[in-house]
């Protein structure tokens, strides 16, 4: 029995033992980001995460703050293609959060891996839908937008949260990953020790996934008996970061190949074995098809129709499809793969090229010859359009300059949106280096713009350009001051025809509305850089536009440069127009 004099000394012993030292929500996420080399957060503060946002500041975390989290997301979204870790995106809650999910569902499209971690209400308010502060049931919402989606209720189960989100988003086929932290999970208190205990450095959070020996055999099979060989690089190829052995691939087979917009210089443009400049020759010619990163979806016209030499708009061309993906279930998602080659692009490539060895014959001379006699035609052409100084400039005389610019920055990063704009960029203006190329993706999405310029900067710290269509630059353009505010060595171009695709529409009603399409006439874009310290530039010649990208590219100030382009130089949508549905019925 234990009398009351003992008991009087052991509460004595307790009362003189040192105070436990303790962390709160707050401390742990920040140390398993950090634990997990996740170093910068891309965010909009605000309840219940702005005293987050400060401690992380205090802890040496990189915390570029934006004007509107849609950004935000899509700089942490192409941060994870950069780098191959997720990008960290912070936002408040419901409407912060839904201002972050379009460019996490984007990231999710595109296969970039990110996190998306948004601050949410209190849980029995929302669960009763009570009505509380900025409610929303966020997780349930996110879900069908992502890779994964959870939720952290109490400080002790941090490490895991953040554990399984990285692996979420890097493991298998990347991409975007939602983390909802309620409000009161960051005041949550634990002992320290306890919760250091409790966090997890992720090991090996992307594991390779070697490909089966027979599925090697097939694909070099196939590719051995064709006589029209080419190679489709996807921005799975670029992302994969395995450049040296893509490129040992490519030049040991001799095969021309096709690097899709964000696959662009990873073996460099200028490359003798590019079909780039043949494009609409190869397609429908080639008999055998190694598609490494690439998904056969719209871009690639689902792998049939006419622009693979089908007879009907859905009729197969006769193509045998080798693929390498990391995404099993994407076989035969459009046409039949008759060598599916899954695993990561790392292990599949190094595995052909060891299968491939020294002694591989070229592809016939014929197709070689087939190939550079159309590419060679293709260039000739561009090259006469390029020689050309109209006066207002147009699509072409402006790009001309940027290629210049980009062939003597090589380690530029080029960021790219608009339609017109975004098409005549990807087809004018060689690339040198891989993952330098960022644009709108899988979904043609505009918006990417300024929080790509943002993130590109931050994490390769080299110079960046934004070549934006003037509609495209208006979905996320007040980040320039972002871009003043951090002082990043971007160099905005907003291609400006005065619209949407061009500037002349009128008003079909004949009201004095401008037409939907209409932008204000002679807008100076240049002067919100100037507004914010940077440096704005009003563009007319080519001369000054290339003064003004030299300048901007020497000097790593933020520089706006207001690009005037004939307003009747573009066309509808692009090069897809064709898939604007036009009026069958005349009113
Ligand atoms: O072989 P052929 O003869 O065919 O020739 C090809 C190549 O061989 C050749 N080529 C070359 N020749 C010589 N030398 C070299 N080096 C060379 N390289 C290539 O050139 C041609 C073309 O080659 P390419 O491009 O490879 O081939 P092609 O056939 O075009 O490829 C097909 C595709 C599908 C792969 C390609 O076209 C492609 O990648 N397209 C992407 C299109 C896209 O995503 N567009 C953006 C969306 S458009 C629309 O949706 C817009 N919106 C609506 C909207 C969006 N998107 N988002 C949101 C959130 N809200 C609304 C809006 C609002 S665009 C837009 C704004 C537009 O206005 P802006 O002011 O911003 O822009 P402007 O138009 O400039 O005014
Ligand atoms: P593009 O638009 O350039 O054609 P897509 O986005 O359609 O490229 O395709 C990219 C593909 O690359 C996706 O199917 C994705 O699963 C795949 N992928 C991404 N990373 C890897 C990797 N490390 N290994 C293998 N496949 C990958
Ligand atoms: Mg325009």
């Amino acid at each position: 029995m234990t009398n009351i004099a003992e008991l009087d000394v052991r509460t004595k012993v307790q009362d003189q033992a040192e105070p436990q030292a303790m962390t709160d929500g707050f401390h742990l996420v920040l140390d398993a980001l950090k634990l997990n080399g996740l170093n910068t957060i891309y965010c909009v503060p605000g309840i219940p995460i702005t005293d987050f946002t400060r401690m992380a500041q205090a802890e040496r975390l990189r915390v570029i703050s934006f004007r509107h989290e849609q950004n935000a997301g899509n700089a942490a979204a192409i941060a994870g293609f950069i780098t191959g870790k997720p990008g960290i995106c912070l936002t408040v809650s419901a409407p912060g959060f839904l201002n972050g999910l379009t460019a996490l569902a984007n990231a999710t499209t595109n296969c970039f891996p990110m996190i998306l971690i948004s601050g949410s209400s209190e849980r029995e308010i929302v669960d009763l839908q009570q009505g509380d502060y900025e409610e929303m049931d966020q997780l349930a919402i996110a879900r069908p937008l992502c890779k994964a989606a959870f939720r952290v209720l109490h400080a002790e189960d941090i490490g895991v949260g953040i554990a399984r989100a990285i692996r979420a988003a890097v493991s298998g086929r990347p991409g975007g990953v939602y983390l909802d932290l309620p409000g009161k999970l960051f005041s949550q208190t634990m002992e320290a020790q306890a919760g250091k205990n409790s966090l997890i450095k992720v090991v090996d959070p992307a594991p390779r996934q070697a490909p089966a020996p027979e599925a090697i055999k097939r694909a070099l099979d196939l590719l051995k008996g064709a006589k029209k060989p080419l190679i489709l690089l996807g921005k799975g190829a670029a992302y994969a970061q395995a450049d040296a052995d893509i490129r040992a691939l490519v030049e040991k087979t001799g095969i021309p190949y096709l690097p899709m917009s964000m696959a662009k210089g990873l073996l460099p443009d200028t490359h003798e074995q590019s079909a780039a400049a043949a494009r609409s020759y190869v397609l429908p010619e080639a008999d055998v098809v190694l598609l490494i990163g690439a998904r056969l979806n719209w871009l690639l016209s689902h792998g049939k129709g006419k622009t693979w030499g089908g007879k009907g708009h859905k009729d197969w061309g006769g193509q045998k499809f080798i693929q390498i993906d990391i995404a099993a279930t994407e076989m035969d998602s459009n046409v039949r793969i008759d060598a599916p080659v899954v695993g990561d692009i790392g292990s599949c490539v190094s595995a052909l090229l060891t299968g491939i060895g020294n002694n591989w014959s070229k592809p016939p001379a014929e197709w070689l010859a087939a190939v550079a006699e159309r590419k060679n035609k293709n260039v000739a052409k561009m090259a006469e359009t390029l020689a050309r100084d109209p006066k207002p400039m147009n699509f072409h005389s402006a790009l001309n300059v940027v290629r210049d610019i980009v062939k003597a920055n090589p380690d530029a990063m080029l960021v790219n949106e608009g339609a017109n704009a975004l098409d005549f960029t990807r087809s004018i203006v060689d690339m040198y280096k891989p993952r330098k190329r960022l644009d709108v993706g899988t979904w043609g999405v505009m918006g990417i713009g300024m929080g790509f310029a943002v993130a590109a900067a931050v994490e390769s710290g080299q110079p960046v350009i934004a070549i934006e269509g003037d509609s495209a630059f208006g979905f996320s353009g007040m980040e320039v001051e972002t871009i003043c505010r951090y002082h990043l060595p971007v160099c905005v171009v907003v291609f400006n025809n005065n619209g949407v695709y061009h500037g002349n529409d009128k008003n079909l009603g004949g009201g004095t509305d401008a037409a939907p399409t209409a932008f204000v006439k002679d807008a100076r874009y240049e002067k919100m850089m100037e507004a914010f310290g940077g440096v704005g530039v009003y563009a007319t010649t080519q001369a000054e536009l290339r003064k003004g990208m030299e300048e901007a590219i020497k000097s790593r100030k933020p520089t706006l440069i207001n690009a005037i382009i004939d307003e009747t130089a573009g066309t509808e949508s692009g090069r897809i127009t064709s898939l604007n549905p036009a009026a069958t019925l005349k009113k």
